[in-house]
């Protein structure tokens, strides 16, 4: 299962392609909506939110709520295009007055994006930098993650910190995948929730942005996923070049992550124990993967983000025109945006999931993918008799 998207910021609408979807998988509408709700939502958003409605249109590849097998096309319209219809034509001359953007802040892709691509106008490379693309990629994993619900893997997400505002260290046991809907910066803890959004409100208040920790998991995983034999088929590289595809991240990491360098190995492997037939572990450190497949136990991923590059208290650049010192470009944007992020790495990791059945057990029809997966689990289960 493989997605691309296309579409700016301020252009009329945002597309994504998802192809190897298999036939028969059922979508629901309000699934797919109601996970572009959760990326729109987390405090410290900016005013963009209460312009966007942002909501799925299946243009190809669904019929009567069932995937055919062929390409699946979704769309989500930009309502703020109105008032950029003039600046951002596809055809046609730019409008009298037009300003072109040429002070490039610092942490964009303004500049370098500029550079490479021979423009005076930052607009083009912001546009599409934006993080606004991440809205299409959302609705692309809603999908995968239809997918997975029908082979029995739940995806979610929490955060674990903005700025210096952290919770303490969670039991992945303790979390309630639905108790993190109720905290406006989807942390589980409450208290913790709330010294993170006095942080947000400092933030603004002093015309900063913040950045942040937050973990995906997902649960229900069958062992044997990804592959151990070339680099490239390895679900640690899969899922951190997914994660790390997400603008503004900065670091990734899988179960103990960057903490098994600092322990002796014997308190860093997962001891293996045979429960009721099958093989478990002691531990999880490991994150749910081992020589870049999944072990069968919870996939744990952790991720940090960047605080968003523009500020209202812009920091020094330098002017494309005049090549004098300036400030960087101030203009509408999100003070903290890390739980629509989390949200948005829940797409990206459960599509490589996803893509990981298909390329296991096939992706013509879910019911025979289904029937390759039975005998799959039937013959690691006898292994383990
Ligand atoms: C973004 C700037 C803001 C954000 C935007 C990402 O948009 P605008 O410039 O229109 O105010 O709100 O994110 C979204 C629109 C979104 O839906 O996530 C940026 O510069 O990256």
């Amino acid at each position: 299962m493989q997605y691309i998207t296309a579409g700016e910021s301020h252009g009329s609408e945002l597309t994504a392609i998802v192809t190897g979807v298999p036939a028969g998988l059922s979508l629901s509408q309000a699934n797919l909506n109601s996970d572009l709700a959760r990326r729109q939502a987390g405090y410290g958003r900016g005013d963009r939110q209460k312009i966007e409605k942002d909501a799925a249109i299946i243009t190809g590849g669904v019929r009567f709520g069932k995937t055919t097998g062929a390409p699946v096309c979704v769309k989500v319209i930009n309502r703020d295009w109105e008032n950029w219809a003039s600046r951002m034509a596809p055809f046609g001359n730019l409008p009298d007055g037009y300003q072109r953007e040429v002070t490039p802040r610092p942490g964009h892709a303004d500049l370098v994006g500029a550079l490479r691509t021979n423009t005076d106008d930052c607009r083009n490379i912001l546009e599409r930098s934006s993080a606004r693309e991440t809205a299409a990629r959302v609705a692309a994993g809603a999908i995968a993650k239809e997918f997975l619900g029908d082979v029995g893997v739940d995806v979610f997400s929490y955060v674990i910190s903005i700025g210096d505002a952290s919770m303490d260290a969670p039991d992945l046991d303790t979390i309630d995948p639905c108790q993190v809907e109720f905290s406006e910066v989807r942390c589980p803890d409450e208290e913790a929730s709330a010294r993170m959004m006095a942080a947000i409100d400092e933030a603004a208040a002093a015309g900063e942005s913040l950045g942040g920790t937050f973990r995906v998991v997902a649960t229900g995983l069958i062992p044997g996923l990804g592959n151990y034999a070339t680099g490239g088929e390895r679900l640690t590289s899969r899922l951190g070049g997914a994660v790390f595809s997400i603008p503004a991240i900065k670091g990734v990491e899988f179960g103990m992550g960057f903490g098994v360098s600092r322990l002796p190995g014997s308190c860093v492997h997962d001891e293996i124990v045979l429960e009721e037939g099958h093989f478990r572990r002691t531990s999880n450190n490991a994150g749910g993967l081992e020589g870049g497949m999944t072990t069968g136990e919870p996939l744990v991923i952790t991720a940090a983000m960047k605080p968003i590059p523009t500020l209202m208290t812009p920091l020094r650049t330098v002017d494309l025109d005049t090549l004098e010192e300036a400030q960087a470009s101030r203009e509408r944007s999100d003070v903290c945006a890390v739980p629509a992020c989390a949200v948005v790495a829940e797409a990206e990791v459960a599509l490589v999931l996803a893509d990981a059945y298909t390329r296991a057990f096939g992706d013509t029809s879910m019911a025979d993918l289904k029937a390759s997966m039975l005998s799959y689990l039937d013959r690691i289960s006898t292994y383990s008799r």
